[in-house]
């Protein structure tokens, strides 16, 4: 299974091909909205999530609530586009190509980087593309992933645990259905109340000062079975494709799998988890620093991957930078912004996990109908519970 996504930020939609989705998954267009408008929520979003409306149109790949086998193209319009027709126009309109043309690169931006790489010297033709508008394209890919993965036992969930100096306290061993409660109970999707007002001052305080806050966030996935993914070669490793998966979010910086980075401080035996076997569990873990992988393949225990946001660098307060045809210096500010996008950020990284393990699952459990893959992993579940 495979997608693209095309479209820009100003431009008229975005758009995307799933291509490998097995025929007779029941499509449902509400559970994709679902998951477009968690996107748009969150407390820190600027002023342009009350312009979009996000809505998902299906063209192709989709009969009578379920997928045929065919290619599925999905479209999410911009609301926006109708203040943009001339600038992001297919037709060349010279007065505006000159009067509208961005020479200053922001900082923290894919501005003077794609600039370069493309010889643009209007900067519009960078940013466009790079904004984060297309994560809702993503969204929509991943709420495809999660009816598939439903069907097969396995669930998705996300919160924050971090935004600025604000940290959730840890709750490891919440049921998935009170971490999807709590989190879409918060306008920060923190499961810490305690975390969440100071979080909700911290966004304010950034506001006011003209400055944006980063943060953290954690997906979990439970029921996946163990054997996701391969040790036997490097790009087969589940683990490696979700790191990738997430890095690649607008602004993300990092990824850790369970105890991540923590594991450098502690000893081994305080790192790995003791494997248990019972009766009516077959093989299980006593604990789970692994984050539900080992070797690049699923343990069975839940997946936990935590990824983290810089601050948005579209910034109220003023950064240094360079005009690329005048070569003076300016000082680089926008008309708007989001002040803090980490709460909509936890539900672009929920739905690019839930591709990934959807991928993983296609590639143990090869089908070319729904019924075909939930059959294979009901057996494949019954034969490792008597290994
Ligand atoms: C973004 C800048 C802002 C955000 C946008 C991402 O848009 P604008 O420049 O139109 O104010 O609102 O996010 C979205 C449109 C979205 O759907 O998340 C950027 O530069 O990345």
């Amino acid at each position: 299974m495979r997608y693209l996504t095309a479209g820009e930020s100003h431009g008229p939609q975005l758009t995307v091909i799933i291509e490998g989705l097995p025929s007779q998954l029941p499509f449902s267009r509400e559970k994709v909205d679902e998951q477009l408008a968690r996107r748009q929520k969150g407390y820190g979003r600027g002023r342009r999530m009350q312009i979009e409306s996000d809505r998902v149109q299906v063209l192709s790949g989709v009969r009578f609530g379920k997928t045929t086998g065919a290619p599925v193209t999905l479209v999410i319009e911009n609301k926006d586009w109708t203040h943009w027709k001339k600038v992001m126009g297919t037709d060349p309109i010279p007065e505006y190509a000159e009067k509208r043309r961005v020479s200053r690169p922001r900082p923290g931006h894919a501005d003077l980087n794609g600039a370069l790489k493309y010889g643009h010297r209007d900067i519009r033709d960078v940013l466009e593309r790079s904004s984060a508008r297309e994560t809702a394209a993503r969204v929509a890919v991943g709420a495809v992933a999660r009816q598939m993965l439903e069907l097969c036992g396995i669930r998705v969930a996300g919160h924050v645990v971090r935004i600025g100096t604000a940290e959730a306290e840890a709750t490891p061993d919440l049921p998935l259905e009170e971490i999807l409660r709590r989190a879409e109970d918060s306008p920060v999707r923190c499961l810490d109340p305690q975390a969440e007002k100071e979080m909700m001052r911290l966004i304010d305080e950034a506001k006011k000062e003209g400055d944006s806050l980063g943060g953290i966030v954690e997906v979990i996935v439970e029921g996946a079975p163990a054997g996701l993914g391969s040790h036997v070669h490097w790009d087969r490793k589940l683990d490696a494709r979700i790191a990738r998966a997430v890095v690649s979010i607008q602004a993300f910086k990092g990824v850790e799998i369970g105890i991540g980075f923590e594991a450098a401080r502690r000893k081994g035996s305080q790192v790995h988890d003791e494997i248990l076997w019972a009766e009516d569990r077959g093989f299980y873990r006593a604990t789970n620093r692994a984050g539900g992988f080992e070797g690049g393949m699923t343990t069975g225990e839940r997946i936990v991957v935590r990824g983290v946001m810089k601050p948005i660098p579209t910034l109220y307060k003023p950064l240094r930078s360079v005009d690329i045809e005048t070569k003076e210096p300016f000082a680089a500010s926008i008309e708007r912004s989001d002040s803090c996008a980490v709460p909509a950020a936890c539900v672009v990284a929920e739905n690019v996990v839930a591709w990934e393990v959807a991928q993983a699952l296609m590639e143990k459990f090869p089908a070319d109908t729904m019924t075909e893959m939930v059959e294979q992993v009901e057996q494949y579940r019954r034969r490792i519970a008597r290994f």
